[in-house]
């Protein structure tokens, strides 16, 4: 396994906090988020990890820190929680950035991956138990897209240059998985998608243009591996499915990613886990908002990035980073501007001012509230709204109160 990083302390509070609600995009409404009665008290989330080249910007740190917010928030109600990311460490787009940097894609792999490892440390943010990269299970990968060409769900197209390719067949259906389920897209927005997010809907020799690439043989000059599928590389979406079967009980109570991860990646997920299993792939689809910067999204391609090693290079406190991502609720798109850090270096200075001098009394109204505003669909702008109100009404900090601001929110306010 790539190596994970460094568990933030996590305090234990008095008494136990509340299953959350999040919302569904297969169901469109809010879901208890519960272990699975096959997995009694077992909470268990798939995230989608960073193509690792130009990491760690504020989209991708705002995502994982709404999935460590929910992973709090489990662990307060007295779940276990298991936890596993990939890290897409081959793939076109990293492929492309090697190439155009004149790097070999491994070293930039394994240096956007350990820069990676350590700003989600200096955010506090929880590691997942199991952290795996692609190229680590290439073989699983393989053996799980031959059982999908031995049940019919898989089939080959031809390439001029090089052996067939294997492609996953859209309309394959099953009870746990039909084309729409998680995505509850209509096919042109489906089409639209598709094109924009890595598929190839012009391939010729394809059944229908939405069908993704689960094998790609091997290319001249282009990385490729044995397997029980012939020499080549695996497709996108088949990585997660696999790597979330491999260490995590199905159905997943979550499966996770940012916004532009809906389609095609989370659909066809479920689609490959489906057809490997027959079973869902995840009781929850849970999408985080995108944070964009000078007027569109923040994104690898568009270069406008604002990463989190500059800001903590530049002496900015990894607290107020945090802060001023929790201040916007995790499932809207919004705009990352310089007033955010300026508003959460002001809330953090206020905070740590009132927390110097706790009281010993527990405060079981205001744990009462931070609970169940961030059981309410993750809440965190209203559980920080809940904190500035106390301190503006003058009510003197507790231990208690200190402790579930560190637990919850991952924001520690005393030395
Ligand atoms: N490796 C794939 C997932 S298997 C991938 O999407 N990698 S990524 O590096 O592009 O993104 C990593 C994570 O950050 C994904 O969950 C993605 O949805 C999320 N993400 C990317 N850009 C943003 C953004 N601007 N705002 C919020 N989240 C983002
Ligand atoms: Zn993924």
């Amino acid at each position: 396994m790539v190596q994970s990083w460094t568990r933030p302390n996590v305090p234990r509070l008095p008494g136990r906090g509340i299953a959350p609600r999040i919302f569904d995009a297969a169901t469109q409404g809010l879901v208890e988020a519960s272990p699975h009665e096959s997995t009694p008290n077992l909470a268990s989330v798939y995230v989608c990890g960073i193509t690792p080249y130009d990491a760690t910007h504020l989209g991708h740190a705002a995502t994982y820190l709404a999935f460590d917010t929910l992973i709090r928030v489990w662990l307060d109600a007295g779940f276990d929680v298991r936890y596993v990311q990939n890290a897409t460490d081959i793939d076109d787009p990293l492929l492309e950035r090697a190439t155009r940097d004149g790097v070999d894609w491994r070293d930039l792999a394994a240096s956007q991956i350990e820069l990676f490892r350590g700003d989600m440390q200096t955010l506090s943010i929880i590691p997942p138990d199991e952290y795996v990269a692609v190229t680590e299970v290439i073989s699983d990968v393989a053996d799980a897209v031959k059982i999908l060409v031995q049940n019919g769900s898989a089939y080959p197209v031809p390439s001029p240059d090089a052996a067939d390719d294997l492609y996953f067949d859209s309309s394959f259906t099953l009870p746990a998985w039909h084309l729409g389920l998680e995505s509850t897209l209509d096919r042109p927005a489906m089409l639209q998608l598709n094109a924009e997010r890595g598929g190839d809907p012009l391939r010729p020799g394809k059944r229908d243009p939405l069908d993704p690439l689960l094998w790609r043989s091997e290319r001249v000059g282009e990385p490729a591996w044995d397997s029980s599928v012939g020499r080549g590389r695996p497709g996108w979406h088949v990585e997660c499915s696999v790597i979330a079967l491999e260490h995590l009980p199905t159905p997943l109570t979550v499966n996770g990613g940012g916004r532009d991860l809906v389609f095609p990646h989370h659909e066809f997920s479920a689609g490959h886990a489906a057809a490997l299993t027959g079973h869902a792939l995840a009781g929850i689809y849970a999408h985080a908002g995108m944070v964009a910067y000078e007027g569109e999204k923040m994104s690898k391609s568009l270069g406008n990035l604002v990463l989190v090693s500059r800001l903590v290079a530049g002496g900015t406190d990894p607290r107020s980073i945090r802060l001023a991502l929790l201040s916007e609720p995790y499932r809207s798109d919004w705009e990352w501007t310089d007033a955010h850090l300026r508003i959460a270096d002001e809330r953090l200075a206020s905070w740590t001012a009132w927390a110097a001098t706790p009281d010993d009394d527990d405060d079981d109204d205001f744990l009462a509230e931070l609970r169940e505003r961030l059981a309410d669909d993750l809440d965190t702008a209203g559980a920080i709204a809940v904190i500035d109100a106390r301190i503006r009404a003058g009510a003197a900090a507790t231990v208690t109160a200190v402790s579930a601001i560190d637990a919850l929110l991952g924001i520690r306010l005393t030395p």
